[in-house]
């Protein structure tokens, strides 16, 4: 069995990748368990444009029928954004779902997984998973974390989602020895907020930094990912203050549900939708659409150096 027998990578994918042009990977999770339906393919295809207007091919990634696919069709877009029984896939389930032949939409430590097999190195997503807030009694610690210290691949994010505990999380990147920048501020954002309050550990202000922090990585023989964290436009944010009462009630009805696992993330983000009217969901569009560009400029930075 070869890799080539296992991924499918459309051609126009394939070519901008065989001529050294930019490339971002885009996460499935996010349409099939992070947005409602229409929003979750309108914002899929909004992203894809937002990544084509500055001149880089963007490459979504999802596994169909025993296929991981590295840069999707409009149909199967479609398809995905519609269908409702998606498995959602991590790293430990990537390799089974390709066996069973399941649809499975990609988190990002397999959106990681998968856009470096393809030789994609720069991402964007909206949120990391993370460090759970009830993390001693459950031991909840998103397999996102886990992929940085393996897969030598960027990702653009707006941070950790706030119904995560940041801190935690931080401190768990910096024991992994994981490079946090926060693009142009001192501050770690908070996913529909622009600060979390804590500083983020390091600082760059331009995509050309940034692509010359990967190039001196990969000289030094580093191979771990890189976590770009761009905090979401003024205009587009929900405050702090704001949110935290209803992360507050959404996680405690996830209590009283007994909800865990796999399940617990799209859980609280359709509740946290539901109890700020459609508010999150105008923010976590923003964000996401903010990350593709900064993504798709580190990328043509990257580019031209290689
Ligand atoms: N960012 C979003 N919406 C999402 C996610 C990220 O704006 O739905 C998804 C990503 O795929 C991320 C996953 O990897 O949530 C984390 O899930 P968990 O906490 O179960 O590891
Ligand atoms: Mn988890």
């Amino acid at each position: 069995m070869n890799l080539q027998d296992l991924i499918v990578i459309s051609p126009e994918v394939q070519s901008a990748i065989s001529n050294n042009k930019p490339v971002v990977a885009l996460e499935s999770t996010i349409i099939t368990h992070g947005m409602p339906w229409p929003e979750n393919l309108e914002t899929a295809k909004r992203v894809e444009n937002t990544i084509y207007d500055e001149g880089v091919t963007p490459a979504t990634i999802a596994v169909v029928g025993h296929k991981i696919r590295v840069g999707l069709s409009a149909e199967e877009l479609l398809s995905l954004a519609q269908t409702k029984d998606v498995r959602k896939l991590s790293r430990a389930d990537i390799a089974h779902a390709l066996v069973c032949g399941d649809t499975g939409s990609t988190t990002v430590a397999a959106t990681m997984l998968c856009a470096h097999l393809a030789g994609i190195q720069v991402f964007a997503t909206g949120g990391l998973g993370g460090v759970h807030r009830d993390v001693i009694e459950t031991m909840d610690v998103s397999a996102d974390l886990g992929e940085f210290e393996r897969t030598p691949v960027l990702v653009v994010c707006a941070g950790v989602k706030a119904i995560l505990d940041i801190a935690k999380t931080l401190e768990k990147l910096e024991t992994l020895g994981i490079p946090v920048v926060a693009y142009n501020q001192d501050t770690f954002p908070a996913f529909w907020s622009s600060d979390s309050g804590l500083k983020a550990p390091l600082r760059m202000n331009t995509p050309e930094a940034i692509a010359r922090l990967v190039q001196t990585r990969k000289t030094l023989g580093q191979n771990e990912g890189v976590i770009v964290a761009n905090p979401v436009a003024p205009e587009d944010e929900i405050l702090k203050q704001e949110m935290e009462p209803v992360i507050a009630q959404a996680l405690s009805e996830a209590k009283q549900k007994s909800i865990t696992g796999k399940a617990i993330t799209p859980f609280l983000l359709q509740r946290i939708f539901e109890l700020t009217n459609g508010k999150s969901l105008a923010t976590n569009i923003a964000l996401v659409e903010s990350n593709a560009r900064l993504a798709s400029k580190i990328a043509v930075q990257l580019a031209k150096r290689s």
